[in-house]
């Protein structure tokens, strides 16, 4: 491995930060949704989460001891913007102020995501990415935040998993804030969200050194065969979907090579209008960084279709397959069609874990789920792929959207009740990985 390869961990505000309604920070899109009776697992919400907003220095020092050189976190929009747009809360400014340079004297590199789906709920009122002011109010957004931290933070993921962003939560409904739109209406929303990545990534980029880039996730198709005619076949059933909003090329192609691919504009003729060719030249401008979120893997057969899996075949507590042949061929298909700089921005592993008599969490699943992930990224750097960074998703046992508290995903376990921490078998286990591995 590289020298200055990353090894970190991965949160997100809305799982860790709770927030006790004292702290100026706005509502945001999944506060409602929670509130929504039915819709999370046993209407759990995140006021609490895992406490993380009021125990940053016991957390801080966690991460020390886990000897990773970086750390990815997310910036709550509502908590620095409280409206979305306008007034800035202090507070919340400070806490991320307190955060960077906690990390940063403990020689962690700070890797900020600036939206991991908390919309503020005020901007979810006036449509959220239906209104064409999305861009402008996230602009606006990215550039306080590079004004107040650009000159500590130099690595920024405008969109985590933007087909969540736009599918989950504008198509299907299943995510915040819950619309049930049309294609053509769901594709304008995948437009707009391109064009304030634009917007942001012009942002970023007037800080020298800074980059930019979005953090994609997918179904994880990859060849049962390693054939040409088994690669091609998983190849594209990697990239494109039925529905554009779920296709990693939507998402990218305009990002690195300045046009949807060609099917889109069949499919929506109004995608030729001159106004999305205009915005389209703020959306060419190949990302420095192409981050990749893996849990899983699917595979497919010569002909693209999947292919059942063994009897037996080896479970995570989410109820799906360990398997790390998703992340390999994942990485390589995106460093083929992109050729960028690739960080594994997510990988990791819901377990039933328990805090045994001996007081320990002995989560061996998890230490052998992160082995094997991690042959796979030194295999991938054996073969020369330009691959930076590995970061486990997630520091901390954290709430789990719509499963609220019932899926732990944590290296440190988070006693509910008590907020008490305990670094599981696992924490220490990827601690005396790296440092072993960072020589
Ligand atoms: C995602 C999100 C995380 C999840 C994690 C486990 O990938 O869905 O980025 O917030 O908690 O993936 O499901």
């Amino acid at each position: 491995m590289k020298k200055d390869f990353m090894y970190g961990v991965s949160t997100s505000a809305f799982q860790i930060e709770g927030d006790d309604g004292k702290q100026g920070r706005g509502l945001s899109v999944w506060d409602s949704f929670c509130e929504r009776k039915g819709t999370v697992y046993q209407n759990e919400n995140a006021k609490v989460a895992a406490d993380h907003y009021n125990r940053l220095q016991e957390d801080l020092d966690l991460l020390a001891g886990l000897n990773v050189n970086a750390y990815r976190f997310s910036v709550s929009w509502p908590r620095v913007l409280p409206e979305g747009t306008g007034k800035i809360n202090d507070k919340g400014v400070d806490f991320y102020d307190r955060l960077i340079d906690g990390l940063l004297q403990r020689g962690i590199t700070p890797f900020l995501t600036m939206y991991h789906w908390d919309m503020p709920q005020s901007l979810s009122d006036k449509g959220g990415l239906q209104n064409d002011d999305f861009t402008k109010w996230f602009e606006e957004y990215a550039d306080v935040l590079v004004r107040k931290y650009g000159d500590r933070v130099k690595y920024y993921i405008t969109f985590n998993e933007p087909i969540n962003v736009v599918h989950s939560s504008y198509y299907s409904g299943a995510f915040a804030p819950g619309y049930r739109l049309n294609e053509w209406q769901t594709m304008q929303c995948l437009h707009r969200m391109l064009t304030a990545h634009g917007r942001a990534r012009n942002v970023i980029r007037s800080v020298p050194d800074s980059k930019a880039g979005m953090a994609m996730s997918t179904f994880e198709e990859y060849p049962v065969c390693a054939s040409l005619r088994g690669i091609e076949a998983a190849k594209e059933k990697f990239f494109q979907k039925d529905l554009a909003s779920e296709s990693i090329d939507a998402y990218l192609d305009p990002v690195y090579f300045g046009k949807y691919p060609d099917r889109l504009y069949e499919k929506f003729p109004a995608l030729n209008e001159n106004r999305y060719a205009e915005d389209l030249k703020l959306i060419i401008g190949k990302d420095d960084i192409l981050c990749f979120n893996n849990y899983s893997g699917t595979p497919v057969d010569e002909g693209g279709k999947s292919v059942a899996r063994e009897s037996g075949a080896p479970l995570t507590a989410m109820g799906g397959v360990v398997d790390p042949n998703g992340l390999y061929w994942g990485c390589k298909f995106l460093a083929e069609r992109y050729k960028a700089p690739l960080y594994v921005t997510e990988n990791g592993v819901a377990c039933n874990d328990i805090v045994a008599l001996d007081g320990k969490v002995h989560d061996l699943n998890r230490v052998d789920f992160l082995e094997r992930h991690l042959v796979v990224v030194r295999r991938l750097i054996d073969e020369k792929a330009d691959i930076r960074g590995y970061f486990v998703w997630s520091f901390l046992d954290n709430f789990e959207w719509l499963f609220g508290y019932t899926k732990r995903f944590g290296l440190v376990y988070v006693d509910y009740q008590t907020l008490k921490r305990t670094p599981k078998d696992s924490y220490h286990w990827y601690a005396e990985y790296i440092r072993a591995h960072k020589k």
